[in-house]
């Protein structure tokens, strides 16, 4: 089938992150895609090189005057598709295009009240059209999460020693190798404090942290603790970090998905919302994901995780500010494997769209 993916750069990376390996996988499973985007700066490092077989990158303001229009259209994140590009499928023969949004990733309980509704169009260029919500999520009532067939497989055969040694490291003996991919963060220090209380390696993303950690290094010296700057590296080389660490500090959404599919534990530093919904949405998560784990661990994540979020612990009193620990991480470990064995058990996101145009063509 043919599939036109629509995606706008909000700001940061997880607008194209997402949009990127959707249309890969997509691609990879032998549809015809077409990828348009605002702003394709972000793929020279995520995707360096040719796009895979099957997919195109085509610049959003190009959809105006494109003749065409797709057996499927993927609005991703809720952006605008240009009218101009609805009028057509709209006008599309024999049968309009099928029409979703693919929303924001969340385990709050809307979504899969959500998941599948639609939205018949009353009026405007999209007048008769429906379009359809879909939702990722973490359960097998939602669309589920973005699995490439391969991932699994490539891990087992992972060998992270080489992989460190590519970047010119090395693990030294007893040393945890720990990853970061981070919001600028006013609890950084703390984590460097108690990150330097066994012998670490510290591999920091590019971003803000980049130039935060070596001047609080300077003030606060942490004996234990040696860092290494990262380049960008391609989305498959990210996974590979992931899979390379023994605990992952992600972001947003798609690090943040990665990171679970790594089956190490992480840290996920939401991406932080004016009106304060991530809290709520850390939570949900957070219930979701240590609804099998013991108390005692269970307490002691909830309590790094709103931490290195910002959030109160209600546990803690207001004057009581939670200083970051990290819990036990060989514990936290079986942990991750068991949560992602569960993942496993959800249908993949592509394997559901897939379905879901066989469904209506
Ligand atoms: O960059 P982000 O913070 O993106 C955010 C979130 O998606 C958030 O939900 C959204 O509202 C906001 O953007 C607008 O984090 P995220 O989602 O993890 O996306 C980062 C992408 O960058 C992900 O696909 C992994 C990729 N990446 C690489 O490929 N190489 C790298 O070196 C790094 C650091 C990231």
């Amino acid at each position: 089938m043919r599939w036109d993916l629509f995606c706008q750069v909000i700001d940061n990376f997880g607008d194209v992150g997402v949009g990127w390996r959707l249309a890969r996988d997509l691609a990879a499973r032998g549809e015809t895609v077409r990828f348009w985007i605002d702003d394709p700066s972000a793929l020279q490092w995520m995707a360096p090189g040719a796009p895979p077989a099957g997919l195109a990158i085509r610049r959003w303001s190009d959809s105006l005057d494109e003749p065409e229009v797709g057996d499927v259209v993927i609005e991703t994140f809720g952006c605008e598709l240009p009218q101009a590009f609805v009028a057509r499928m709209a006008g599309r023969r024999p049968q309009p295009p099928l029409w979703l949004n693919l929303e924001y990733l969340s385990a709050e309980p809307y979504v899969e009240r959500s998941h599948g509704l639609n939205s018949p169009q009353f009026s405007g260029a999209g007048q008769g059209l429906n379009k359809q919500f879909f939702y990722p999520g973490f359960t097998a009532r939602t669309g589920g999460l973005l699995r490439e067939p391969q991932m699994l497989a490539e891990q087992a055969s992972f060998d992270a020693e080489a992989w460190l040694a590519k970047l010119g490291l090395q693990r030294r003996a007893g040393e945890r190798v720990v990853s970061l991919f981070a919001y600028p963060n006013p609890r950084l220090n703390e984590l460097l404090q108690a990150l330097g209380e066994q012998a670490t390696l510290l591999l920091v993303c590019p971003g803000a942290a980049q130039q935060q950690v070596p001047a609080l290094l300077k003030a606060s010296p942490r004996p234990n603790l040696r860092w290494h700057a990262l380049p960008y590296l391609s989305q498959p080389e990210f996974d590979r970090l992931l899979w390379a660490c023994d605990l992952n500090f992600v972001r947003g959404e798609d690090s943040f998905v990665r990171a679970q599919w790594a089956g190490k534990p992480f840290v996920w530093q939401i991406y932080p919302q004016a009106d304060g919904a991530h809290g709520p949405k850390l939570e949900a998560f957070m219930d979701l994901w240590l609804s099998q784990a013991k108390p005692e661990p269970a307490g002691q994540w909830r309590t790094l995780w709103r931490a290195w979020n910002g959030l109160q612990d209600a546990r803690q009193d207001a004057q009581q500010d939670a200083r970051l620990s990290l819990p036990d991480l060989h514990q936290a470990q079986t942990h991750a494997l068991a949560w992602r064995e569960h993942l496993v058990s959800v249908e993949d996101l592509s394997s559901q769209l897939l379905k879901l145009s066989r469904k209506t063509s």
